[in-house]
C-alpha cells in the first residue's frame, strides 16, 4: 500500500502537501527499508516502530545534545539558549530529569485533580449552554491554557505570549520554510517576555514553579537552570497538550461509537484520550544526531549525521499493531511512542494524561455526542499535528 512516489528520496516531511495527509507517506517510507535516505536534506528517516523506538533509547549513539531539530547545534547555533533537559544528553539530562520529575510527583500531580475537575465542569457548562462551539479555540485551547498556567503557578499577566512561544519552538526543529520563518518572526518579542515569568519572583509559591526554585534551594541546581526548567515546562507542556485534546476530540467526533463506549463507562476516558495520541500522534516528528556510526541493515549511519523519527509513523506501524489505523478506545496502548521512550520519555506525560483524563470524564458524564458540523481545519507545523478550527455541536446528555 501507500502512495506513489518518483523516488521516496524526493519525500519532503515539513510540505503542506505531506502534513496534510502523512499516513500514506509513512507507510511509503515503512514499506521501503528500515531506513530511508530524504535527499532534499540529506537526512535519515526511521518510520518503522523498531527503528524508532531504537533510536530514541540508544542515546549515546543518537545524541540531543547538537539539538533536536534538522539543524546541528555544532556548526549552526540555535536561536534560543539550549534547553538542558530536551536538547542534552547525560550527565547533564540525568541531573535535570530527576528534578522536574520530581516537581511533577504523583503528590504534586494529586493535587490538581480538584481544581482542573472544577474549570472541566465549569468549561462544560460554558460549552452546552452555546452547543455550537469551535472545539481548537473554545476546548482544546481554552482547557490547558487555564489549567496548566494555573497548575505552574504563572501569573495571570503575561501568558498571551505562550501560544507564540510554542509555535516558535516547534516550528524551530524543522527546516527553514515559511512555517519556520513565520513562528520565528515573533521571536525578539516572545522570548525575553518567557524569561520573564520565568522568574521566582512572580510565580506563585505553591506551584509546578516553586518546585522547581526548590531544587535551586536544595543546591541541586543554579538559579539560572531553575529559570531554564521552568521555561522548558512552558516550551514542552501546553501547544502538546492542546494538539492532543483538540486530536481526540476529532477522534471522538468521527467515531460516535466509540465515544458511546466511553459515555457508558467513563472510567475509561483516560485510556481512549491515550489511543487518539497513538492513533493521531499530535507530536509527528522530531531528531536526533548519530555521535557515531551505527548501521541499520547494511546501510551506515555516519558520526554527525541526523535522523529524523517518525512517531507518528510507528504509532500505526502495521509491524506492531493490530487495526493500525483504526480509533479503537479498548486497545492496549501502553506501548505507543508518542510521548516518547527511553530516559527522554515525556516527564510531563503524567499530567497530560490528568488535564485529558478529567477534561473527557467531565465530557463524558455530560455530553451525548460530539458531531462535526464541517471539515475541521488542520494548523500546519513542522513537528505539531492540530488543528485551527473544529467546528462542533455538542448534545447535551
Ligand atoms: O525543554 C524544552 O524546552 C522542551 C521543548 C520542547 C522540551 C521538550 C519539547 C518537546 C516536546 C519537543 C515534545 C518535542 C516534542
Amino acid at each position: 500500500m501507500g502512495v506513489a512516489h518518483d523516488s521516496i528520496a524526493d519525500i519532503d516531511p515539513f510540505s503542506d502537501e505531506f502534513l496534510r495527509d502523512p499516513f500514506p507517506h509513512h507507510a511509503a517510507m515503512r514499506d521501503a527499508g528500515p531506513i530511508v535516505r530524504l535527499e532534499r536534506y540529506g537526512i535519515w528517516a526511521v518510520a518503522r516502530y523498531d527503528e524508532v523506538f531504537r533510536t530514541y533509547t540508544d542515546w549515546e549513539t543518537f545524541i540531543s545534545s547538537a539539538g533536536v531539530g534538522i539543524t546541528d547545534f555544532r556548526t549552526s547555533p540555535p536561536p534560543r539558549p539550549p534547553s538542558i533537559i530536551l536538547e542534552a544528553d547525560p550527565p547533564l539530562h540525568t541531573r535535570t530529569h530527576k528534578i522536574l520529575a520530581r516537581a511533577l510527583s504523583p503528590a504534586a500531580l494529586r493535587s490538581f485533580r480538584e481544581p482542573f475537575a472544577r474549570e472541566a465542569e465549569a468549561l462544560v457548562d460554558r460549552l452546552l449552554e452555546r452547543g455550537v462551539v469551535d472545539g481548537s479555540r473554545d476546548i482544546a485551547q481554552a482547557y490547558p491554557l487555564k489549567v496548566f498556567p494555573d497548575a505552574i503557578g504563572l501569573p495571570p499577566h503575561g501568558r498571551e505570549v505562550l501560544p507564540a512561544y510554542g509555535d516558535m519552538v516547534f516550528n524551530f526543529f524543522g527546516p527553514h520554510n515559511e512555517l519556520f520563518t513565520e513562528a520565528m518572526a515573533a521571536a525578539p518579542a516572545v522570548s525575553p517576555a518567557i524569561m520573564a515569568i520565568c522568574e521566582r519572583a512572580v510565580v506563585s509559591p505553591d506551584g509546578l514553579a516553586a518546585n522547581v526554585f526548590a531544587a535551586h534551594d536544595a543546591g541541586e541546581c543554579t538559579y539560572a537552570e531553575a529559570g531554564m526548567l521552568v521555561r522548558s515546562l512552558l516550551s514542552a507542556g501546553l501547544d502538546t497538550t492542546v494538539d492532543s485534546i483538540a486530536c481526540a476530540l476529532v477522534c471522538f467526533a468521527r467515531n460516535p461509537d466509540q465515544w458511546d463506549l466511553v459515555r457508558a463507562n467513563p472510567s475509561i476516558a483516560r485510556a481512549a484520550f491515550d489511543e487518539s495520541i497513538r492513533l493521531e500522534s499530535p507530536v509527528q516528528t522530531f531528531f536526533r544526531t548519530a555521535a557515531r556510526s551505527a548501521m541499520f541493515g547494511d546501510i551506515e549511519v555516519r558520526n554527525g549525521e541526523k535522523v529524523l523519527m517518525f512517531l507518528a509513523s510507528a504509532n500505526r506501524d502495521p509491524r506492531k499493531w493490530d487495526r493500525p489505523d483504526e480509533f479503537d478506545v479498548t486497545r492496549k496502548t501502553g506501548a505507543h511512542i508518542g510521548f516518547g521512550a527511553g530516559i527522554h520519555r515525556c516527564v510531563g506525560e503524567m499530567l497530560s494524561k490528568l488535564e485529558g483524563e478529567i477534561l473527557f470524564t467531565a465530557f463524558a458524564r455530560r455530553i451525548a455526542r460530539i458531531e462535526l458540523l464541517d471539515e475541521p481545519t488542520l494548523r500546519f507545523n513542522n513537528t505539531l499535528r492540530g488543528y485551527s478550527r473544529i467546528p462542533l455541536r455538542l448534545h447535551a446528555a
